[in-house]
């Protein structure tokens, strides 16, 4: 019997998408280091290094051209791998980026025959999620957006957005495939700018939407640190509004191209902050990796970045545990919590309400005054992640 903690389990839900351990090394500067594996060859990657899921672009499984009793040996072969790997397949998405056609967007492209594609090619993958037993149907919009804003108007493209998710809903609906579909955000790459840069940005648009219970969004670390901002923070404005239907964990440094690092990678600290988040409050949904190594490995390499994803989430998860337990913490915790002066809540509005708070007396200067020790509560942090507490 082993005795590492840090091994993973079904009950975690950790997956990874077929084009994360799949992804073949090539950058814009480099060709393939790695060579191509079949989506069976990953299932039994995936099931050797002990994920729980599979998630995939209708095109990582199924060639764009396929005709119907190819697509169907295929799904067949594949469906049979997972169940011998015990892997599930959580979590399904179109690629609507790839093929030239997409050049200038898909849902949100000028070319009506563009946007039939993409429905067309969205509703496909709908179909084929459903026969694989995904529950979640993730949408990036990677190739929405422009380099000039003299192809369309911005306003004009978010209207073909909701119309194709709008679209896309009923059909999901009509077939009872009862899909939670997850927006994920990304400020920028492929295009100069994305129309939907930011978790908070699909935050708002869903509002908008016909079936605005049916649509959540689907946060990625890198994509929110490519826009400057607190992965923390917008999952836990997704998590507020109910609308965490998914995440991508990878990792990423400010300022960098897209680096779609292992979890953990780059910034211990925030990758830790998102893991006490999501384990306190309880997410239930998929931990998925999405994510890949380094171009200098290959297939051992990759097994290596797929056990760190997991691994380190497991790790940070103990060390969450560890911040709560700490005697230290808990009392500079639980010394925040207090009220320094008497004070009337705030709560909902009542007039007597509203008086009692203009006529409380509050001491400013003293609120100004008062010493809160977040230099002690960091340090500890960090020291309980440096293992040394
Ligand atoms: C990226 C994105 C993609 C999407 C994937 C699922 O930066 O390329 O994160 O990996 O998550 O296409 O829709
Ligand atoms: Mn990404
Ligand atoms: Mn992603």
């Amino acid at each position: 019997m082993s005795t590492d903690p840090f091994l993973p389990a079904p009950e975690h839900k950790f997956s990874f998408g077929l084009w994360t351990v799949g992804n073949p090394g090539r950058d814009p500067f480099g060709e393939p280091v790695r060579d191509r594996l079949s989506p069976v060859q990953l299932v039994e990657l995936l099931g050797e290094v002990g994920a729980w899921g599979v998630n995939l672009h209708d095109n990582d499984l199924v060639p764009i051209d396929a005709n119907a009793s190819v697509r169907d040996g295929i799904v067949r072969e594949f469906r049979t791998a997972c169940v011998s790997n015990g892997l599930t397949v959580p979590m399904v998405t179109t690629n609507l980026f790839t093929d030239p056609a997409f050049k200038d967007g898909a849902f949100t492209a000028n070319d009506q025959a563009v946007r039939a594609l993409s429905v067309q090619k969205a509703m496909g993958a709908m179909d084929l999620g459903a026969e694989l037993g995904a529950k979640i149907f993730v949408m990036w919009g990677g190739r929405e957006g422009a380099e000039t804003d003299g192809c369309r108007r911005p306003d004009v493209a978010i209207a073909r957005l909701r119309e194709a998710v709008n679209f896309l809903c009923e059909y999901s609906v009509a077939n009872g495939y009862d899909y939670r579909i997850a927006l994920e955000a990304k400020p920028n790459e492929p295009r100069s700018d994305i129309y939907m840069p930011t978790t908070g940005a699909y935050l708002g648009f869903i509002a908008t939407l016909d079936h605005p219970e049916l649509v959540g969004v689907n946060p990625e670390v890198a994509h929110e640190h490519m826009a400057g901002l607190n992965m923390t923070h917008s999952v836990a404005q997704a998590w507020d509004a109910g609308k965490l239907f998914h995440i991508d964990l990878n990792d990423q440094l400010v300022g960098r191209f897209d680096q779609d690092f292992r979890f953990g990678a780059a910034n211990p600290k925030a990758a830790f902050w998102l893991v006490k988040f999501l384990e306190e409050v309880g997410y239930d949904g998929p931990r998925h990796f999405d994510a890949h190594a380094y171009r200098t490995e290959g297939y051992e390499g990759v097994k290596d970045f797929a056990r760190g994803c997991m691994r380190t989430y497991l790790i940070l998860k103990d060390k969450a545990r560890r911040w709560r337990a700490d005697p230290e913490i808990s009392a500079l915790v639980a010394g925040l919590a207090e009220s320094s002066q008497a004070a009337p809540p705030v709560g909902r509005y009542s007039q007597g309400g509203a008086e009692s708070l203009k006529l409380c007396r509050l001491d400013r200067a003293a609120l100004g005054g008062r010493e809160l020790r977040y230099e002690q509560l960091d340090q500890l942090t960090i020291e309980i992640l440096c293992g040394v507490r």
